[in-house]
This record gives structure tokens, C-alpha cells and sequence, in this order.
């Protein structure tokens, strides 16, 4: 029988934080993401439920979006109490009960592989801070639900043109910080997957103008449950494709390791475009539930993104593909 020491900073939540502010985030979360919209005090809600677990989060000047679904945001308290980051835990609530241990002050990103410039960049030399646009983009998890998420921050093309890829890359491959000291789902002896967590895109898609490096969300610096300080967002695709706190980003010749794909390809592919037409061996892909609505919307295809991404995908079978 395998018995670890608790280090004396690995403190369960409960002790940490205040007892009424804890009951609130914990009725929030068994209520669901779906009442939130009526709790009457949801802004104090989010004002108890920050003290705890966010740092201060710096508004982010940024201009207005030009990408805009037009649909209902999904509140500020689902989009950050509702997540997936393993690196903090499988469960819903885990990133933002744990995440508060990731420090994404300073950070920086390796660059390498195939292109001009390479090497280890402090963020501020990798992202624009002065450029930050804002962008509401849905997301649609593989699992079945989904939200709409206004996102802060830069086209990836953008950044990765800095580089000077070399027209060799076909891939450019991305890796999140994997670190056992601020993320115990990282050390747990039952790790869920294979750390560092791993992602990639075709350049032509990172190209794409919908790829986008975000910093931010509702016009602050990402909460660090939501990847800080900077993760991709590639909505036409499903969410495990955007990788949250990137340490790395390598431009390659060859289709790069994805952490979902090598796990389980027969479940999830390397392309993951949102297709209503292909499901998941297990599930359904026609539907998804809306957080915040009651029953369930229909999936569109490239998750309502066909008119920009179609044609990078013209001619493949995406039953084939997917
Ligand atoms: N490093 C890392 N990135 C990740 C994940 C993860 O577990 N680890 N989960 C993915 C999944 S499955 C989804 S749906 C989205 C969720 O992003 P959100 O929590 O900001 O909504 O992040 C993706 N990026
Ligand atoms: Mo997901």
C-alpha cells in the first residue's frame, strides 16, 4: 500500500478558505452551471468565490470583436468554475479548486524546430500585449456540452509568423507546462495521462485566421483554471485541441503527438474538427448541451465555423479524418 506525506503545502481547500465562501462555490457547482443565470447574487457569488481562487486578474485593454456569434455568453462563474485541465484533476470543479498553485508570472515559451528564430521567449516578447483583441467564439467540448466565451488575445498566425517557419514545418506542435510542484494531477500516482500534455495543428489551420492564442476572457488576464497565461482557442475544433498554459511550440515536419489522440486514436483523431456527422465511438456527436440552457442544441458542422474552414479540409474524408 502506497502511502504519500502530504507536504505541508498541499492543504486541501477547506482550510484555505473562508467556510461560507467555500459553501458557495460548492452550491454553485452542485446546482451547475445551468441555475446561474437566476441566482440573484451571482456577482457576489463571483466576487466570494474570486477572492479565493483567482489572483488578481488585470483588466486587459483590448479592441472590440469583430468575431461574434451573437449567442448568449456563458456566465463568467460556469466558464471558470466548469473546466477540463487535468493537470489539476479529472473532475469538473478540480482547476478551479487547485489551479491557484500555477504561478504564470514570469513565464516563458520555447520555440523550436523548423524556422528562423528559435529559442526561449519571456511571453511579453511572444504575444503583443498592445494588439490584444477580443473574440466570442463558441466551444464545444467532445464530451457534449458547450459554451460561448469571449476570449482576449492574438491570431495565432500572428505570432508564429515572428518565427520565420521554415516552408519545411508542416505542423507546428504545442506543449503545456508539466510541473508536480503546482499541479498535483501532474504527481498523483494514478496520473490520468501522459504529462507534458501535448497538442498540434496543420500550419495551414494554425494559419487559419480563426486560431487564436488567447491571454484573457471578459476582458481580464485568463484565470489560471482557463490555462494562464496563454493558451490556444481553436473553435471549429474540439476543446482538447486547445492546449492551456503552452510552454512550448515546435515547428515540424511530421504530425506531432497529441496527448487525446495517442491515448485513445480510435476516440479521438488528430483533426477533431466538431463534426455533427461523426460520432464518438461511445456517443453521439448530433447534439451538445448549451451550459446555462436547458435541453440541447444541434451541433454544427466545424461548430458553425464552416464558411472559414471548409476549404483547408477540401477533399478529405472526414469520416476517414477525424
Ligand atoms: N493542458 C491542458 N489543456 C487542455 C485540457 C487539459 O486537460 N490540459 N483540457 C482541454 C479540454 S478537454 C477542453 S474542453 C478545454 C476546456 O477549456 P476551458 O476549461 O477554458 O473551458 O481545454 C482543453 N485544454
Ligand atoms: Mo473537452
Amino acid at each position: 500500500m502506497f502511502i504519500r506525506k502530504k507536504p505541508s503545502w498541499q492543504i486541501s481547500e477547506n482550510e484555505v478558505t473562508p467556510e461560507g465562501v467555500y459553501l458557495n462555490r460548492r452550491k454553485f457547482m452542485m446546482g451547475a452551471a445551468a441555475t446561474v443565470g437566476a441566482v440573484g447574487s451571482a456577482a457576489a457569488v463571483h466576487q466570494l468565490a474570486n477572492a479565493a481562487t483567482e489572483r488578481t486578474l488585470m483588466p486587459l485593454k483590448h479592441s472590440k470583436s469583430a468575431f461574434d456569434p451573437s449567442e448568449t455568453l456563458t456566465p463568467y462563474e460556469a466558464v471558470t468554475q466548469y473546466n477540463n485541465f487535468y493537470e489539476f484533476g479529472t473532475d469538473k470543479s478540480d482547476p478551479a479548486e487547485h489551479a491557484w498553485r500555477l504561478n504564470p508570472k514570469p513565464w516563458e515559451i520555447k520555440v523550436e524546430g523548423m524556422a528562423e528564430i528559435t529559442g526561449t521567449f519571456a511571453l511579453e516578447d511572444v504575444i503583443d500585449f498592445s494588439a490584444l483583441e477580443e473574440r466570442i467564439y463558441r466551444l464545444r467540448c467532445v464530451e457534449g456540452w458547450s459554451m460561448v466565451i469571449p476570449w482576449v488575445g492574438v491570431p495565432l498566425a500572428s505570432v508564429l509568423k515572428k518565427f520565420s517557419p521554415s516552408a519545411d514545418a508542416r505542423y507546428v506542435a504545442f506543449e503545456t507546462l508539466a510541473d508536480r510542484k503546482q499541479m498535483p494531477g501532474v504527481r498523483g500516482f494514478l496520473s490520468s495521462l501522459d504529462w507534458p500534455y501535448r497538442e498540434g495543428l496543420r500550419m495551414d489551420e494554425a494559419m487559419n485566421e480563426l486560431a487564436f492564442l488567447a491571454v484573457g476572457l471578459y476582458g481580464k488576464e485568463l484565470p489560471n483554471q482557463n490555462g494562464a497565461p496563454v493558451r490556444l482557442v481553436v473553435p471549429w475544433k474540439y476543446g482538447f485541441k486547445s492546449i492551456k498554459s503552452i510552454v512550448k511550440i515546435a515547428f515540424v515536419k511530421s504530425e506531432p503527438t497529441a496527448t487525446w489522440n495517442q491515448m485513445q486514436p480510435n476516440e479521438y483523431g488528430f483533426y477533431s474538427n466538431v463534426n455533427p456527422e461523426v460520432d464518438h465511438p461511445r456517443w453521439s456527436q448530433r447534439t451538445e448541451r448549451r451550459i446555462g440552457e436547458f435541453g440541447k442544441r444541434k451541433t454544427l458542422m466545424f461548430n458553425g465555423y464552416e464558411e472559414q474552414v471548409a476549404q483547408l479540409y477540401a477533399g478529405m474524408d472526414l469520416k476517414k479524418y477525424y
